[in-house]
């Protein structure tokens, strides 16, 4: 058989046809995202309350306390939506193109419920005003014990998961011996070997150091090796949100403009460069950290540089596909292919302007990582500009992208004209809102604005004053993104259950049908997880021990900030 041939049949015996999505597996899906937006609610309403507090002109009522909210807002934001849509996004992923087996289904079922505990538990403690910690919840700030079992409990949900994902894969792979795994089972495949190394750290600081802590059973904590295990947790975490956007950007956007996957190996080995280099980093959360040795702040910067790399190369694709289906289609000249894009189509206008804000997302997150910029940034609100940029634009315009086809999809549903305009007027809602508040925060942090922090006019100074017209600022915007989050549930709520009812396509893009076969030494695990592990080993081992052995006193609890 010729080369060409061979290709072709191997192209041929990879386009799988998707599966279909039985009923009992859509509830289970639906459920996580049902989660997914009430979380969207709740932490955008106080993402209002927060902005109304900052800009001086509004007070919260009832004792109801700043950090209390900003508590709710970053845990309920930040690490429940996010998981919940990730893990239900991708069981769809796996049961569209690997399948799910009614015993995967139950496990799915236990994830679902330890994370829905958890949630609630850690909920609760917030909501009692026992647990004003903020999402990092960083020592020697001290939450009821409750907090931080109910985080433990969703962390283990997703443990959970991972294995079912990592069964899905499997079984299919004992079923189809010499045929590489489906793209996107492979990026879902990558997603949890990265959140299950990482999480270790986050599940040893909380069950070592913060439960028997927060018991009364130690009187002191270590805070540095408490946050810098955060950290070896908590970069990563941007990844695990970054990494379901990006499957959707190298897998199904090629299928709703109507074009190919640009090249599967290129995505593939952008997911694996993620796995190497999301965890060695935690350090350039940390450089303004007294108790770290500067050399290895200097070798995880470095490789901090490295995990940009898989970025400049998912940028490089987008703009490849772009261009290429739009030549494609007709276009001629050097930028007409831009004109071909389906601009009416809110499943691809929402993740762009994702796509769009995270250049400037990116670039923000180079500066960060730049050591001595960072001594500029470093605690100011510049830094939460960079995260609603990041997380809270370039993420999440995804997931609602998603949303609108995968929603339908599940309850047998139309997405029809109507909600497309409307998705369109949330997405430039959105857009405006964030560009107002995200550009003013990062202005008012480049003037030494704080961040973490509730209102105050410090005293009086000249500085503080100059903050004031940013602080309105983030306050316009901040209410134009309220009113995007309620034009979303609305969105949600009539594609759950009023829309007429009829069949959305799950689109998964094709490759070409000449695209060169994938190496099969990509599918090399062990290799891939053992490379990943003398990294993290290179990076944290020496100062670990350092953190460890010349550990100052420890600290006793601060309680109860309000
Ligand atoms: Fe970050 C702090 C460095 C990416 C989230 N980051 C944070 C925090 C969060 C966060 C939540 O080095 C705050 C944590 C806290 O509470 O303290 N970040 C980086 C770097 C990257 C980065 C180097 N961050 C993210 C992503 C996030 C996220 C992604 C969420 C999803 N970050 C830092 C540092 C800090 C930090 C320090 C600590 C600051 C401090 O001092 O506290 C990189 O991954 C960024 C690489 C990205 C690019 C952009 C590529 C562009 C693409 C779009 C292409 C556009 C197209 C459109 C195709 C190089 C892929 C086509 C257009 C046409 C016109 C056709």
């Amino acid at each position: 058989m010729s080369l060409a041939m061979k290709q072709q049949q191997q192209n041929e015996e990879i386009n799988l046809t998707p599966l279909s999505i039985a009923k009992p597996e859509a509830k289970l899906y639906l459920s996580f995202m049902y989660v997914a937006f009430i979380s969207l609610f709740i932490g955008g309403l106080m993402g209002l309350l927060q902005v109304l507090v900052r800009s001086g002109d509004f007070e919260l009522p009832l004792g109801i306390g700043y950090y209390q909210i900003l508590t709710l807002h970053g845990v309920i934001l930040a690490l429940v939506l996010t998981t919940f849509f990730i893990i239900g996004f991708q069981y769809s992923l796996l049961g569209k193109t690997v399948g799910m087996s009614a015993k995967q289904r139950k496990l799915g079922w236990l994830s679902f419920w330890t994370m829905t505990v958890g949630t609630a538990l850690t909920a609760t403690a917030i909501l009692l005003g026992k647990a004003n910690v903020l999402y990092t919840f960083y020592a020697p700030l001290k939450a009821h014990p409750i907090f931080y079992i109910g985080l433990a409990l969703v962390v283990v949900g997703t443990w959970i998961a991972a294995l079912v994902n990592w069964h899905q894969v499997y079984v299919w792979k004992k079923a189809h011996p010499n045929q590489k795994t489906p793209l996107l089972a492979f990026m879902v495949t990558i997603n949890m070997i990265m959140w299950v190394i990482c999480s270790l750290g986050v599940a040893v600081t909380v069950l070592v150091q913060f439960i028997p802590w927060s018991l009364g059973y130690t009187e002191t904590i270590n805070v540095l090796l408490s946050r810098t295990l955060f950290w070896y947790f908590g970069h990563p975490l941007v990844y695990f949100w970054l990494l379901p956007a990006y499957m959707a950007w190298y897998a199904i956007i090629p299928k709703i403009i109507g074009g190919k996957i640009f090249s599967d190996s290129l995505a593939r080995l952008s997911f694996i460069l993620f796995l190497f280099f999301s965890i060695p980093v935690g350090f350039h959360h940390q450089l303004t950290e007294p108790g770290i040795d500067p050399t290895w702040k200097f070798i995880q910067v470095v490789l901090t540089f490295m995990v940009i790399i898989p970025s400049l190369m998912t940028a490089f694709s987008m703009f490849a596909m772009f261009e290429t289906t739009g030549r494609k289609q007709g276009a001629t000249g050097l930028f007409d292919w831009f004109k071909k894009l389906p601009w009416k189509d809110v499943r691809f206008v929402a993740p762009f302007v994702g796509m769009l804000a995270f250049i400037p997302g990116g670039a923000g997150g180079i500066i960060n990582a730049s050591h001595q910029l960072n001594t500029l940034v470093h605690n100011t609100i510049w830094v939460t500009g960079h995260f609603h940029l990041t997380i809270a634009t370039t993420v999440l315009l995804t997931f609602f992208g998603i949303a609108y086809w995968l929603i339908p999809h599940l309850t047998g549903r139309k997405l029809t004209p109507k909600i497309h305009k409307l998705g369109i007027y949330q997405t430039i809602i959105w857009a405006v809102g964030m560009l107002i508040m995200s550009g003013a925060m990062h202005i008012q942090g480049l003037l030494g604005g704080p961040r973490r922090s509730s209102f105050s006019e410090y005293g009086g100074t000249e500085q503080a004053a100059e903050w004031a017209g940013y602080q309105a600022a983030q306050a316009v915007g901040g209410a134009l993104l309220f009113i995007g989050i309620v034009l979303m549930i609305y969105i949600f709520m009539d594609l759950l259950a009023f829309a007429p009812k009829g069949e959305e396509e799950y689109p998964i893009a094709e490759e070409e049908e000449d695209a060169q076969p994938t190496p099969s030494w990509m599918e090399n695990w062990k290799l891939w997880i053992g490379i990943t592990i003398a990294l993290i080993l290179f990076a944290y081992t020496i100062p670990m021990i350092d953190i460890i052995q010349n550990a100052p006193p420890g600290s006793p609890p601060f309680d109860n900030i309000l």
